[in-house]
């Protein structure tokens, strides 16, 4: 059922299931170390490329709406994530979740040789992947939050399509990439599409375990959207057999499920956006404004 009335649940700060599991076996000191929110999803992305990328991390979980000085000292607006490397002296800093993202695939590429992105030897994939990137960014992350925020309903309506819309946009680009990258004049065999596939994620059908740029970068929202948006909004996931096969990989994929609380975090965490209550975050504050996220 639609939560149609605020019961005042604020956003809560200690993971739960699987999440707290792997915070448990991530408390030790390590050359890198990840300022974390257990409810957030720019947070989840890195998160889940740390597990599957297999780099060592400790996980610190902070309340970034309290702006302690350490996490301000890692981030400069005071946002999760922040990502500590503590092996320079004095320790350096990043922040951004996607550069957070692109600095530890790069380190998994010269330590282990994981990655998610397709090798340097094929650029055009590296650029189809980087191009649904910059898509899950600009319209499938704000659209989240305008539909999430929306108070009355014909804007509830409306988010509703543009965040619709925005899921079928992505899909095109996938589609896009698998045909322009994968499906091509001349390669029929299995193991040469494989090989083809490397680093464009759990869309392609070859790809079983292997995750990709684009399902980190999208995953936490496309998440949320079946606890958070159902719960308040009463959204469904749009159906078909390629786009559940898809989702269905990703919310089991192992690193992914080991970066998820249960759903009674998010939707307590949630309530806050659901609602518009004042200065919720400065996403929400920007959302309400019309300005670019921060
Ligand atoms: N562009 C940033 C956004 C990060 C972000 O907004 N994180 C939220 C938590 S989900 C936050 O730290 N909010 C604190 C605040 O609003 O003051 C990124 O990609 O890392």
């Amino acid at each position: 059922m639609v939560s149609k009335t605020d019961s005042g649940k604020t956003y809560r700060n200690e993971c739960t299931g699987h999440a707290l599991e792997t915070v448990k076996s991530h408390t030790e000191d390590q050359d890198l170390t990840l300022f974390g929110s257990c409810f957030c999803p720019f947070v989840q992305r890195v998160w889940v490329s740390f597990e599957y990328l297999q780099i060592q991390y400790k996980y610190y979980e902070v309340d970034p709406y309290k702006k302690p000085k350490d996490l301000l000292e890692v981030s400069p607006k005071g946002l999760v994530p922040g990502l500590k490397l503590n092996n320079f002296h004095p320790p350096r800093a990043l922040n951004e979740s996607t550069v957070i993202l692109e600095y530890i695939n790069d380190l998994a590429v010269t330590s282990n040789g994981r990655s998610l992105l397709p090798p340097t030897t094929n650029p055009y994939a590296r650029a189809l992947v980087r191009l649904q990137c910059d898509h899950v960014n600009r319209s499938l992350v704000p659209s989240f939050y305008r539909y999430l925020q929306a108070q009355d309903q014909d804007s509830q309506i409306n988010g509703g399509k543009e965040f619709h819309e925005s899921i079928e946009g992505l899909v095109e680009l996938l589609e896009r990439t698998e045909k322009e990258v994968v499906r091509i004049d001349g390669v029929s065999g299995a193991g040469e599409r494989k090989a083809l596939a490397v680093g464009l994620g759990l869309w392609i059908p070859e790809n079983e375990e292997d995750l990709g740029l684009v399902d980190v970068m999208a995953g936490p929202w496309l998440y949320r959207a079946t606890n958070v948006l159902k719960q308040y909004r009463g959204f469904e996931l749009p159906r078909g057999e390629k786009f559940d096969r898809w989702t269905s990989k990703l919310f089991n994929h192992p690193s992914f499920k080991r970066t998820c609380n249960t759903e009674d975090l998010y939707l307590d965490s949630y309530e806050r956006y659901a609602f518009n209550r004042l200065n919720t975050s400065q996403v929400a504050n920007a959302v309400n404004s019309g300005r670019g996220l921060p």
